[in-house]
This record gives structure tokens, sequence and C-alpha cells, in this order.
């Protein structure tokens, strides 16, 4: 008898998907996805098989941020699909283009233990849903669910029974046109000129100018453009979270903007009289619900400008364009201005000043979280990946003043803890060449602490840095400022570096800095990934809780 030579739906399905440019794909296996997936890792396909279906999703969303395109995940029907919803909400709000491949259940069969009717669970989270039972229409389908990713920046989730899959494919052996050749490529939009002429005249009459970076100011290639608009107006720098790093270099970058903000950035916010936020989508947490500069008027740079966000009104005044584009214009049609709010007094306050000077008296034994974060930021080198997870420690590694940003990635829209590791291996499978630096809570890490084998196991070059508060550190110096009992929220110190060496990578306990340079200097030799636990004081309290719980001290002495 001859072999059967007729391709399946899944060979074809599996050239579809590797047409459209997929080189890495975040996987777990069961029965609706493993053959497909086995042939799209023939197609040349690298997999990086994930011990749970939201790390296989929350890795695949740092690897699109990371490369600035789509990213794939694999799951199966049913119990793999309801795994990912808690990652699925972030990646909406985050605009990342992610294509999952999910199984349904098989259609021939008129029950199957592992049904759930997923359409209605993945657009809850803002995700589309395509749900494929044509066979002779799936290339297309397909070539279509990634057009979507790509042109809306959102998650497209493709469910096809996977009894379909299987199936013998008649149709043609030509594949459909892939989306990235059909997709528009608009160029920047200028801005209009009465509205350039309406922010000029806003910004001249302004003293205290703010220019605040987002990512949108990043992905523009805006940066060169922001700095030469805030040296024209004699103003300073400032980035969002996701962006921060945009201006490390610069003497007059005041840092992030927003909870993280450091102690010197909140005096001078609070003095401005005009914010011009480029690129950024003035989120509620960006300008503190409005609190940081209550004096500032603010002027949006934008290809779609908004007056009401989260909740908020952010800005009265808006220059619809391309971020960069937008602020060239604005900056040419400002007069020369000899003074400004710049001075060489201001730029040694930035320079000189600690994040947060609060002085807290600690146990002995313990470190203090800020002085980890200045030991790694002194010995880490510049060109290693950094990946700031959660929790009330990420307030401590964000302040790394000397960080660029595109060596930094952060995906918070969700604010959902334990994503870190994920966002860590996205990053090291897309950034193979590079060391990746992990900060992240023990709580956090604990979430997902399972993928410490995948990390092994695909030897990615991870340092995990666990800020260990032996507690869920947000919910501890929240109940405590309420005047709560702290139950639920500690747990005790758990021996990270034992866990690291049980799933075979290397791990070290912290309780002093002194080896830090001398350990970073062997990571740096040995490569590899490891674990370092730094045991730090629960007593430290960030600024941004501290700011939201003024009151705290005084509830403590009734
Ligand atoms: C999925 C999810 N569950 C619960 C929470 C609530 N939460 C916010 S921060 C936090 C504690 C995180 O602890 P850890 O990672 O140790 O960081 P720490 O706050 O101690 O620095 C928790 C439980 C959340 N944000 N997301
Ligand atoms: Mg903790």
């Amino acid at each position: 008898m001859k072999n059967e030579v007729k391709p399946r739906l899944y060979d074809v399905l599996a050239k579809a998907f590797a047409q459209e440019r997929v080189r890495t794909c975040f996987a777990l296996l069961g029965d609706a996805n493993m053959n497909w997936a086995s042939r799209l890792s023939e197609e040349g396909c690298r997999m990086v098989y994930v011990r749970h279906e939201h790390c296989a999703l929350a890795a695949a969303m740092a690897y699109s941020r990371k490369n600035w395109d789509v990213g794939m995940a694999t799951v199966t029907c049913g119990s793999g699909v309801t795994q990912l919803i808690t990652a699925l909400p972030a990646a909406v709000r985050a605009h990342l283009p992610i294509v999952v491949f999910a199984g349904e259940p098989p259609l021939k069969s008129g029950w199957y233990n592992q049904e759930i009717d997923q359409a209605p669970l993945i657009t809850a989270t803002g995700a589309a849903y395509h749900s494929l039972h044509m066979p002779e229409r799936m290339p297309v389908a397909v070539r279509d669910a990634f057009l979507q990713a790509r042109r809306e920046r959102r998650p497209v989730v493709i469910g096809i029974p996977f009894d379909l899959q299987a199936r013998p494919w008649d149709g043609p052996a030509d594949l459909p046109t892939p989306s990235h050749r059909l997709l528009p490529r608009p160029s920047p939009i200028p801005p209009h000129p009465d509205d350039v002429a309406a922010a000029a005249h806003l910004v001249a009459g302004a003293e205290r100018v703010v220019v605040l970076a987002g990512l949108g100011a990043v992905e523009a290639g805006a940066a060169g453009a922001c700095r030469a608009l805030a040296a024209k107006t004699g103003g300073l720098l400032s980035t969002t979270l996701p962006a921060r790093g945009l201006f490390h270099d610069d003497p007059f970058c005041i840092g992030i903007s927003g909870s993280f903000t450091p102690e010197a950035g909140l005096e001078y916010l609070a003095q401005a009289d005009l914010v011009v936020a480029v690129g950024c989508s003035l989120a509620y947490h960006a300008g503190g619900g409005g609190q940081l500069w209550p004096k500032a008027n603010m002027l949006q740079i934008d290809v779609d400008p908004v007056a009401v966000s989260q909740g908020q009104e952010v800005a009265r005044h808006h220059l619809r364009a391309d971020a960069r584009l937008g602020v060239e214009a604005l900056t040419a049609a400002l007069p020369i201005r000899n003074e400004g709010w710049r001075s060489e007094a201001i730029a040694a306050r930035i320079r000189d000043s600690k994040p947060d000077g609060h002085v807290f008296e600690i146990e002995p034994g313990l470190l203090d979280p800020r002085d980890v974060v200045e030991a790694l930021e002194r010995a880490l080198p510049h060109d290693w990946e950094i990946v700031n997870s959660s929790g009330h420690c990420s307030w401590f590694f964000a302040q790394m003043p000397s960080r660029p940003q595109e060596r930094f990635l952060t995906i918070r829209e969700f604010g959902a803890i334990g994503n870190g590791i994920s966002f860590a291996m996205g990053v090291a499978a897309a950034r193979p060449d590079r060391k990746v630096v992990l900060f992240d809570g023990d709580g956090s890490l604990m979430m997902h602490v399972q993928e410490l084998e995948t990390i092994q196991r695909h030897r990615l070059n991870i340092l995990i840095v666990v800020m260990n508060d032996g507690a869920y550190g947000s919910e501890l110096h929240k109940l405590r400022a309420e005047g709560m009992s702290e139950d639920g929220s500690v747990f005790g110190y758990c021996d990270f570096a034992g866990v690291a060496r049980g799933f075979g990578l290397e791990g070290k306990t912290f309780t002093k800095l002194d080896d830090v340079p001398k350990f970073v200097a062997e990571f740096a030799a040995s490569g590899g990934a490891a674990v370092w636990d730094f045991r730090v004081s629960a007593k430290v309290v960030s600024p941004s809780i501290r700011r939201a719980h003024p009151h705290s001290a005084e509830k403590k002495a009734h």
C-alpha cells in the first residue's frame, strides 16, 4: 500500500502561520494544538514550551513589545484557553498584536469534557475570537487574523476544532499573500499649521515646561525632538513608566512621572505650568490622577489625542500629529528664548538627590530595598536587558536612572502580579544574544515559579533578582496603614536560592551587598540562569504608599 501523501489541514495551517513571519511560538500542548505545533516547529519556528498557558501568552506579550511585532502563543482547547484570561486583558490594554492558536473541541462528538463556550470568555477580555469551521477558507482566515492583530494592535485568538485540523487538505497548494505584504504603510501624520500656531502660542506663554514622553514617542523616534523642545523652552524632561530611560543621560530629565516619580521630580512637577505630553495616553497613573501637576496646562501631542482618559479630564490643548513631526513643528514655530526654568542648581539637584530620602529603622540582618537597587544599578552592565515586574518593590526597581529605554520592559496595564518570569522569558527569546535581569517580588515570583524549569530547559540567559520581604508588601503596607490585621499578607522568607537549585539553576541569598559586583562579574562570565534572593525589610515603605496613606503614622499612635 502506498503511503498517504495528502497533507492534512494542520500541515497547511502550520505553513500559513510560518509565512506570517512567526519565528518564535510560546506553547503548551494538548490534543487540540499538538499536531499543528509539531508541524509549525518543522517549519523552522522556534518553540518555547512553557509550564502554564498564562506564561505562554505573557511571554508572547513581552516578545511582541520588544520586537514591535506580532507575538505568538498556542494552547489547547477548554482548560488551556481558560488559563489565558488574566493575561489577555493586559495584552488588550497594552495594545499588543498577539495571535493565539487555540484548539476547539471536536465537532464530530456530541460530548467532550474540555468543552466550554470559548468565544465569550475571550471577547470579554477585549480580544477578538475567530472560530474557524470552514477548512477551505482557513489559510485566508489565518492571514486575516494576523492582519487584524497588526492593524488593530490587539490579541486575536483562533479556535479550530481538532478533528477538522486532522482532515486531509483538498484545497489549493498556494497560500494567500501574507498579512505583512498587504498591510497599509501609512506615512507619519504631519500636524495642521493652525494647530501648530495655537500650540506655539500656549508654549511661548509658559514659564515652567515639562516635556513628558510616552511609548508613542519611543515608537515614533521622537526622543531627539523632545530633547530639542525641552532645551528651546528651557524646560525639563520626564517619561511615563513604560518609556522610562528615554532621556536617561539628559541632565534635565527628572525621571518617571506618575506613581514612581522620585523626590526631586515631584517638586518640579508641582511647579510646572505646562506639561507637553508626547505620545502618551495620559493614563491615570501617569499624572497621579492630575495631582502631580496641579498648576499645569496640558498640551497633548499624539496621533489620537484625547480630552478624557481613564475617568479624568486630562488635556484641553491638542496637537494631532505623529509624535516626532508634531514636536519638531512646534519647536520650529517657537521664538528663541534666553531664559527658562533650567539652571545649574536644578541639574545638580536631579543628579545628586536620592530618589527617596526618607529614613526608616530596619531590623539587623535585613537590607533596605533602596540600597539593593543602588548596588545593582552600580554593578549591572548597561547593555543587559531589564524587566520590571510588579508589587510594592517595583517602585524601588524603577529607580535606576542610568538604564536606557531600549533595554527596559514593563507591562502593567491589568495590574496583575506573577508576570515577571514570563516577561523575562519573552525578552530572552527576543534578545537571545543578551543577558536579561528580572526584578520581581517574592509573591509575584512564587505565582509562576514553575517557569524556572522552562528557563533552565531552554537555557535562557536570565538573572532573577527577588526583592524578598517575606510578604505581599503592597497588601501589608496598606493593611498596616489602615490599622488592620496583617494576616494573609505575611508569609515569611522563602528560600528562593534553594528553590532555584531544585530546578537546576544557580541560587544565592544576599543579606549584605559587598559582594554584588563580584557576583555580577561572575554571572557575566558564566551566563546561564540564576535566582538572587535579597532579604529586605518590610519596614521600608515606598513613597507612593506613603502618599496614598499620609496619616498612617497617626493611626498607629492611637
Ligand atoms: C493576579 C493578582 N493577584 C493579586 C494581586 C494583588 N496584589 C498586588 S501586589 C501583591 C503583592 C505582591 O507581592 P510581591 O511580589 O512579594 O511584591 P511586594 O509587594 O512584596 O514588593 C498582590 C497580592 C494582583 N495585583 N494580581
Ligand atoms: Mg514581597
